[in-house]
């Protein structure tokens, strides 16, 4: 596990994140923790469970109604991917639960994270296309405030090149928005497929162009997906959720939207 220090070196992780826009790590968590949360999920009330994009199957705020995931989110094993890259007052922010079975099973086309979610709306400049999921708003920010947070995707099932693992873009992540680009990224830069065993992590920025196949197998394919942030959000704006650190801190003035 890399808990224990000797295995996970922290300068070499977060270079290769900022390079590359993600990172796979196995054995961060115990099968032990693996088969709590796998419980702590399936007792989670039905009512919980959304549709999440076209027909991709989640369970929102994950750190509001399971405590399993909010400890997860704090554990050091887990946050480090998080704090190496942002700092050590990163907090969580979200997590969403995924999951692949044969009677749930979808596939996602290339894309970016394009929302966060915040406590209330307010209309800030660079903040557009409001919703409300689950009673939370969800918003998308400018891409410099997605491109300041890590996403660490922690599995609960072995997940090969069968079972629609993630696969990712190397390198998009520092792009901004890639929408009218993104042709030419899947044309140029060959994809990386995220196959990764339970209790392994996979850490990717939100802006990194990411795609997801539908499983070819019977079994779950279950992700608990959580997000970091380091930074406040500008004027009255504030993350739905700060697991983690109890610090505050205010985004550099390049990345503050105009009031
Ligand atoms: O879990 C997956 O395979 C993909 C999830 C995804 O693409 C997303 O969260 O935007």
């Amino acid at each position: 596990m890399i808990d224990s220090q000797t295995t996970f070196d922290e300068r070499q992780y977060a270079a290769a994140f900022r390079r590359d826009g993600y990172f796979i790590c196995e054995d961060v968590i115990t099968p032990g923790d693996v088969e709590q949360l796998r419980q702590a999920v399936a007792s989670l009330p039905t009512r919980q469970e959304v549709r999440r994009k076209r027909n991709v199957y989640g369970v929102r705020n994950m750190l509001e109604i399971c405590p399993a995931v909010r400890s997860l989110a704090s554990k050091k094993s887990v946050r480090r991917f998080a704090a190496a890259v942002l700092g050590e007052h990163a907090f969580a922010v979200r997590a969403i639960f995924f999951d692949k079975v044969p009677d749930a099973n979808w596939s996602l086309f290339w894309h970016q994270d394009n929302v966060i979610a915040v406590k209330e709306r307010h209309d800030v400049p660079g903040f557009i296309a409001w919703s409300q999921k689950s009673g939370v708003w969800q918003v998308q920010p400018p891409a410099e405030t997605l491109a300041q947070m890590v996403a660490v995707r922690v599995h609960l099932d072995d997940c090969g090149h069968g079972n629609g693992p993630l696969r990712v873009l190397p390198g998009s992540h520092r792009f901004g928005w890639l929408d009218d680009e993104l042709d030419d990224w899947k044309n140029r830069v060959p994809e990386v497929v995220c196959a990764v065993r339970s209790g392994g992590v996979v850490a990717m920025c939100p802006l990194t162009l990411h795609a997801s196949a539908a499983s070819e197998t019977a079994g779950h394919r279950r992700v608990i997906h959580i997000e970091y942030a380091a930074a406040d959000l500008p004027a009255e704006l504030e993350w739905n959720n700060r697991i983690g650190s109890a610090e505050r801190h205010e985004l550099s003035p390049a990345h503050r939207a105009p009031r």
